[in-house]
C-alpha cells in the first residue's frame, strides 16, 4: 500500500485567498483601498496558521518521546521582525512573493510593515533569539521561556543631536506571531512571610503566609526551524492582577485599593528596562525576575508530573539554563518548590538542583555583576532569602573544610556579602549550577583566572568556555539575498544549515569572476543601504565609498570614542591635504544609550555634532561623510550589516565578552578592525591574521598598563594629531555656540586616568586604519580577503554552539528525523 501523503502545511495554492479572507475577518476591514500594514496582517495570519498546524503536528511526532529538555531562562529575547523569518524557514519564499504581487504589494514592503520584537538590550537578547532558531533546526528539544513586556527597549529619536527616548508600544496594532493561552495561567506570590509550623509526622516546615498573588499568562511564540519540518516555541509570560485578590479588596468597600493592587501587579510586565548592566536595587526588577522564574518552574514541574518519573528523575528530564543571573532566584525557588511543597530532604533537593542548572555568563565588568541587598530581597521574597542563607551556610561548611581557618576566603565567596550584607547573584548561580561557561576563549579565561578564580579552585571542571554563535538563516541567508544568492549557485544550498561548507569557497578568492560577482553583490547592498539612509534621514551617502560601520550598545568600554578620534584625525589630515591618497569614507555610526547613562548620551552628541561639521565642509564632504543612525535595532542590523565593509569592533581588551555583531559583519564579508578581545581573538585565528587589523593593547597589557599607573597626559603630550584631536572637541570647535560640551568627556581622559585606554591604543588604532586605506585602494586584493572572512566564518554558526551545549552542559541527543 503507497505510503499517505505527508500532509501539506504550506498550500501554497490558496494562500491569495487565506490573506484576503483574514483582512476581512480578523482585521474586520475593507479590502479597498489596499492599505499594507492591512495586507501584511493578513498574510501574517495566513501564515500563523500554517505555522500553528505544523507545531501541532511536531509536538505530537517529537515530544511523545520522553526525551530531555532544556529551558532557556532569559529575560530578553530580541527576535526583531518574524514574517520574513518564518516565510525562509518555512521554505515558501517564492510562493509569498507570487501571492503578494498577485494583490498588488511587494513581498518586501509588506515585510517592511512588522515592528520589531525588542524584548531585549541587545548581545545578550539577540544571543537567545539565535539559539532559538538554532535549536528548532538542530532538533535539540527545548523552550525559551522569557517576558511578555508591553513596552520593548525605548524607540531613539535624535532631536538637536541629543537622544531622545521614546515609549516602545510594539504590539498596539497587535501581533500575530503571539498566541495568547488564557486558559493556563498561574498564580506568582510575592511580598508576606514564611512561617514555620509542625506537620502530622511532626517534622518542621515552613510555608509562605499572607502573600500577595499576581498571575502569569503563557504567550506563545513559534520558532520554525529551517525547513519548516521542526517547530517549537518561546512562553513568554504575561502579568494579570489575580481576580480573587482584587475581589476581596473590593468586598470589603476598597474599590481604589483593589485597583491600586492590580495595577501592581499588572506592571510587572509592563516594561523592559533599559539598561544594559545591572540598575542596582530596583524592586520592580526584582519583581520581573521572581516572576519568569516562578511561573516558568511550575510550568516546567507540570510537564514533568505529567510524563510519569519521580523527582529524582528530573535532571535527567530537566536542563535550565540561565541566561546570565537574572533568573538565578530560580535556584531558591526550585529548592523552595522541592523542600516545602514537595517534602523532599535538603540533600536530596540540592542535589537535583546542581544537576539541574548551568549558569552562562556575559560579563567581567565588576560593575555588571548582579547584587541585591538581602533586605530587600527579604521583604519581596522572605522565604527565598531563608533559603539562600541556609545555601550559604552548607556552602560556607564546605569552604571551611577546604581550607579551615581561612575566614578572608570564606567572606570573598560567601553569597550573602557579610560587608554589605548583599546577595551575590552570580556566586548564587555558581554554587547552584553543574557548569558555568563564558562566551568567547578569553573571556572564559578571565572568568576561570580573574574573576572566579577561589570559585574555579573548589570546583574544578565546573568552568567552561561555550563560544557565541549567530544564526547564518537570518544573517545571511535573510538578510543578505544577493551574497547568498552567488554562495548557493556555486557551492549548493546546505551552508544554510551546514555552515563549515562555507570552506568550499574559498578557492574561489582566486577567481576574478567571482570576486567581480561578490563585489556587485555589496554594492546591491550599499545601494540598498543608501536608500534607506536617505529615506529615514534625507542624507545622501554614496555607494561607491568605503563603508565604515559602528553598530552597538553605547559604552564607554566599546570605545565609540575612539571611533570619533580617528574621524577627526581624518578629518584634520583632508583639511592639510585635500588630494590624501586615502579612499573616500563614509562612517557610519548607531546605537543606544541606556536613558540614565550621561557619558553615553554625551558620546551620541559628539559623534552628530562632528557628523555636521564635516558634513558641512565643502574642502571634504566628497572624501568623508560621517552617519549616526537613529535607532539601531534588529531590522536595521539587517540592512546595515550585509552593507557593511569594514566592521569596528574596538572596545578595550579584556571588557567584551564575546561580541556577536562581530560575527555578523565577518559572515557578511566585511573586514574588522579590533582589539584582542572578546571573539575577535577567534576570528582572527579563523579568517588568518592577514585578513583582519588587529590592533592594541591585549588584556595582558591592559591590566599591566593601569597596575602600572597610566598617565594619558603623557601620551597626549607625545603625540600631536591627537593632542589636536582632543583639543579641538575639548575646546568646542564642533559646537561652538555649547563650546563645554565636551568637557566632561575630556575630563574623564586627562583628569580621571582614561581608565578605557583611549590614548594608549589611539596611534596603533590609526596605524591600522592606514593599513585598511592601503588595502582599500587595491579591490582585488580587499574583495579576496572578503571572501576569506565569509568562508572561514562557520565556527561561529549558533548550530554549533547550541551543539556545544547539548553535549557539554545539558546532555541532551538532538532529536531524529
Ligand atoms: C541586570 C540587572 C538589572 C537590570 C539590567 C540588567 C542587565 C540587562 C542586560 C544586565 C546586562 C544585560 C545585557 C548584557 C549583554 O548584552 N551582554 C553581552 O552579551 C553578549 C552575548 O553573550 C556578548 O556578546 C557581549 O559581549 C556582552 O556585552
Amino acid at each position: 500500500m503507497a505510503k499517505p501523503a505527508a500532509p501539506d502545511f504550506h498550500q501554497l495554492e490558496s494562500l491569495g485567498e487565506d490573506i484576503k479572507r483574514y483582512v476581512l475577518s480578523i482585521l474586520g476591514n475593507d479590502l479597498y483601498p489596499p492599505d499594507p500594514f492591512r495586507y501584511y496582517s493578513g498574510l501574517a495570519y495566513a501564515i500563523r496558521e500554517r505555522l500553528i498546524r505544523m507545531w501541532l503536528a511536531t509536538q505530537a511526532s517529537y515530544y511523545d518521546s520522553m526525551s530531555k529538555r532544556v529551558y532557556y531562562l532569559s529575560m530578553e529575547f530580541l527576535p526583531g521582525r518574524f514574517l520574513m523569518n518564518y516565510i525562509t524557514n518555512m521554505g515558501m519564499e517564492d510562493g509569498c512573493r507570487q501571492a503578494a504581487a498577485d494583490l498588488g504589494f511587494s513581498l518586501d514592503d509588506l515585510a517592511e510593515e512588522e515592528r520589531d520584537a525588542g524584548l531585549g538590550n541587545g548581545g545578550l537578547g539577540r544571543l537567545a533569539s539565535c539559539y532559538m532558531d538554532s535549536m528548532a533546526t538542530q532538533r535539540i528539544p527545548g523552550y525559551g521561556y522569557g517576558i511578555l513586556y508591553d513596552y520593548g527597549l525605548f524607540h531613539q529619536r535624535i532631536v538637536n543631536g541629543w537622544q531622545e527616548e521614546e515609549a516602545d508600544n510594539w504590539r498596539r496594532h497587535g501581533s500575530p506571531w503571539v498566541i495568547d493561552r488564557v486558559e493556563h495561567l498561574y498564580e506568582v506570590k510575592f511580598y508576606g512571610r514564611s512561617e514555620a509550623y509542625t506537620d502530622p509526622q511532626g517534622v518542621l516546615r515552613y510555608r509562605w503566609a499572607e502573600a500577595d498573588t499576581v498571575m502569569a499568562m503563557p504567550c506563545d511564540i513559534l520558532i520554525p526551524g529551517h525547513g519548516g519540518k521542526h517547530v517549537t516555541n518561546m512562553r513568554l509570560w504575561a502579568a494579570a492582577s489575580s481576580t480573587g485578590f482584587s475581589l476581596r479588596d473590593f468586598n470589603q468597600g476598597d474599590f481604589l485599593g483593589a485597583m491600586q493592587s492590580k495595577i501592581h501587579s499588572e506592571n510587572i510586565s509592563k516594561v523592559l528596562y533599559p539598561n544594559d548592566e545591572p540598575i542596582q536595587g530596583k524592586e520592580l526588577r526584582l519583581r520581573q525576575q521572581y516572576f519568569l522564574v516562578a511561573a516558568t518552574l511550575r510550568d516546567i514541574i507540570r510537564r514533568h508530573k505529567k510524563s510519569g518519573p519521580g523527582f529524582d528523575e528530573f535532571p535527567d528530564q530537566v536542563a535550565i539554563q540561565l541566561n546570565d543571573t537574572h533568573p538565578t532566584i530560580a535556584v531558591a525557588e526550585l529548592m523552595r518548590i522541592l523542600v516545602d511543597e514537595e517534602f523532599l530532604g535538603w540533600d536530596e533537593a540540592w542535589a537535583i538542583c546542581r544537576r539541574t542548572f548551568a549558569y552562562t555568563n556575559h560579563t567581567v565588568l565588576p560593575e555588571a555583576l548582579e547584587t541585591w541587598p538581602a533586605d530587600l530581597l527579604g521583604r519581596v521574597l522572605p522565604r527565598h532569602l531563608e533559603i539562600i542563607a541556609e545555601i550559604d551556610r552548607r556552602f560556607l561548611l564546605e569552604v571551611a573544610a577546604a581550607h579551615p581557618g581561612d575566614q578572608g576566603r570564606q567572606n570573598r565567596l560567601a553569597i550573602i556579602d557579610p560587608a554589605s550584607r548583599r546577595v551575590r547573584m552570580a556566586h548564587l548561580a555558581i554554587v547552584g549550577s553543574h557548569k558555568v561557561n563564558g562566551v568567547a576563549r578569553l573571556h572564559s579565561d578571565i572568568l576561570r583566572e580573574k574573576v572566579f578564580p577561589e570559585f574555579d579552585a573548589l570546583y574544578p571542571g565546573k568552568f567552561t568556555n561555550v563560544t557565541n554563535g549567530i544564526t547564518p538563516r537570518r544573517w545571511l541567508l535573510q538578510a543578505n539575498p544577493a551574497l547568498s544568492r552567488l554562495i548557493t549557485a556555486r557551492i549548493g544550498p546546505d551552508w544554510t544549515t551546514d555552515l563549515d561548507r562555507l570552506a568550499e569557497l574559498l578557492p574561489l578568492a582566486e577567481d576574478p569572476d567571482f570576486r567581480k560577482d561578490w563585489r556587485a553583490a555589496k554594492r546591491e547592498n550599499k545601494k540598498r543601504l543608501a536608500r534607506y539612509v536617505l529615506r529615514k534621514s534625507g542624507m545622501g551617502i554614496n555607494p561607491d565609498t568605503l563603508f565604515d560601520v559602528q553598530v552597538k550598545r553605547m559604552h564607554e568600554y566599546k570605545r565609540q570614542f575612539l571611533n570619533v578620534l580617528h574621524v577627526v584625525t581624518l578629518y584634520n589630515r583632508l583639511r592639510r591635504d585635500p588630494h590624501l591618497a586615502v579612499p573616500p569614507r563614509t562612517v557610519l555610526i548607531g546605537g543606544k544609550a541606556a536613558p540614565g547613562y550621561f557619558m553615553a548620551k554625551r558620546i551620541i552628541r559628539l559623534i552628530t555634532a562632528v557628523a555636521e561639521t564635516v558634513n558641512a565642509d565643502d574642502a571634504v564632504r566628497s572624501r568623508l561623510r560621517v552617519v549616526f543612525l537613529p535607532n539601531y535595532c534588529v531590522s536595521q542590523a539587517e540592512k546595515v550589516i550585509p552593507a557593511a565593509e569594514l566592521s569596528q569592533q574596538i572596545s578595550t581588551a579584556g571588557m567584551e565578552a564575546s561580541g556577536t555583531g562581530n560575527m555578523k559583519f565577518a559572515l557578511n564579508g566585511a573586514l574588522t578592525i579590533g582589539t584582542l578581545d572578546g571573539a575577535n581573538i577567534e576570528i582572527m585565528e579563523a579568517v588568518g591574521r592577514e585578513n583582519i587589523f588587529i590592533f592594541g593593547l591585549t588584556a595582558k597589557e591592559v591590566e599591566a598598563t593601569r597596575a602600572a599607573g597610566y598617565d594619558p597626559g603623557r601620551r597626549v603630550a607625545a603625540d600631536a594629531e591627537l593632542a589636536e584631536a582632543l583639543d579641538m572637541i575639548g575646546r568646542g570647535y564642533f559646537t561652538p555656540s555649547e563650546p563645554d560640551l565636551f568637557a566632561p568627556i575630556l575630563d574623564n581622559l586627562l583628569r580621571h586616568g582614561d581608565y578605557y585606554l583611549v590614548t594608549a591604543d589611539y596611534r596603533a588604532c590609526l596605524e591600522a586604519q592606514d593599513a585598511v586605506n592601503a588595502l582599500y585602494l587595491d579591490p582585488e586584493a580587499w574583495t579576496a580577503a572578503s571572501i576569506r572572512n565569509t568562508a572561514n566564518m562557520g565556527f561561529f554558526s549558533s548550530d554549533r554552539a547550541v551543539l556545544e551545549y547539548a553535549k557539554n552542559i545539558w546532555n541532551i541527543e538532538p532529536l531524529g528525523e
